[in-house]
């Protein structure tokens, strides 16, 4: 954070907020006996970074599961869309009021296109028949293809859960940001390496890491592993100009304590983890701090 702030450069961004960038960036963390990157300089709150990765791996990428869990990290880009294509001025608050309340409304307006979820577990295929005609072809679950080639060929190159569909870019609310996820076994470790194209360093990047982190124990737990090293790898990596208070509130405490991350049983598969599953213990943050999120 202190490096983007005081090296970045000033950027005119795609929401006109304005950054401080910097280009290519990577952090590396020891995953085992338990650790886990989350931030004690302010109160993260991973259970809806948790609620979020379970979202992702149950395929869905309509924000109304999110909404009835009261996760409200998705509710600005829906929104912002419906007030576009209506002309309709809702307040947000009603907007996600509806989203809860009316399933017809939800499923029309509460999509994100296919984002994350879709491209993990349901990336779609074609096939070119000879006279030129597309048909449908099975899709592809990336997530359960990790696991298997995670038990079965371990040493391989190619563990890769992949975001970035290029022909589907142009339906989804928002490109995704942590694109790629590799896996790599060392022994009897496994180790997760995280691709984030663009990052949101005050909002984004504490839930990014921790999701980051659960996956690959999820992962690791599945394929009867012991995690290994998270690395995070960063494109274009900045801070927003109207995050200067909680940046120089964060950049003035002290980093103390150690979490951990516990998942209390292995459930039956990758798919199956509840929220009820995780536990962190050692988490004493200091206060949140609160700050807009650019749309
Ligand atoms: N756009 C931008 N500009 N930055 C992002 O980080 C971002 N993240 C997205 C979607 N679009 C984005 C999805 N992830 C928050 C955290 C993660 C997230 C979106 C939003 C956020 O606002 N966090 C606040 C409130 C958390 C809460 O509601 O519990 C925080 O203080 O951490
Ligand atoms: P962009 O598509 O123009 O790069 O804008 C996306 C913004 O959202 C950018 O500030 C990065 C941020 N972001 C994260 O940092 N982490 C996330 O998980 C998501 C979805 C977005």
């Amino acid at each position: 954070m202190r490096k983007v702030w005081e090296q970045g450069d000033k950027r005119v961004d795609r929401t006109s907020v304005g950054t401080r960038s910097i280009f290519g960036a990577s952090l590396r963390f020891d995953l085992s006996a338990d650790r886990v990157p989350l931030l004690t300089t302010k109160r993260v709150y991973w259970k809806t970074a948790a609620r979020e990765m379970l979202w992702f791996l149950s395929g869905e990428t309509n924000i109304r599961p999110l909404v009835q869990q009261g996760v409200k990290i998705w509710n600005e880009w829906p929104h912002a869309n419906y007030v576009k294509k209506t002309g309709d001025a809702i307040s947000l608050e009603r907007f996600i009021e509806r989203i809860a309340s009316d399933v017809t409304f939800a499923e029309r307006w509460g999509d994100l296109g296919p984002v994350y979820g879709k491209q993990w577990v349901d990336w779609s295929t074609y096939k070119i028949d000879t006279d030129g005609r597309y048909t449908k072809g099975p899709s592809v679950n990336q997530i359960s293809n990790v696991i298997d080639s995670l038990k079965q060929d371990p040493a391989s190159r190619r563990h890769i859960i992949e975001g970035w569909n290029v022909a589907e870019i142009d339906q989804m609310a928002l490109p995704p940001c942590h694109k790629t996820y590799q896996f790599h076994v060392n022994g009897s470790r496994l180790n997760c390496l995280l691709y984030q194209r663009s990052c949101d360093v005050a909002l984004g990047l504490p839930f990014n890491l921790f999701g980051a982190a659960l996956l690959s124990r999820m992962i690791a737990q599945q394929v009867g592993l012991t995690p290994g090293n998270l690395v995070w790898m960063g494109g274009d990596v900045h801070l927003y100009l109207n995050h200067r208070n909680l940046i120089e509130e964060q950049l003035s405490r002290e980093p103390a304590g150690e979490p951990k991350l516990k998942i209390a049983q292995r459930a039956e598969d990758i798919f199956s983890y509840r929220i009820e599953d995780f536990e962190v213990t050692d988490y004493a943050p200091q206060t949140p701090l609160r700050a807009p999120v650019a749309v």
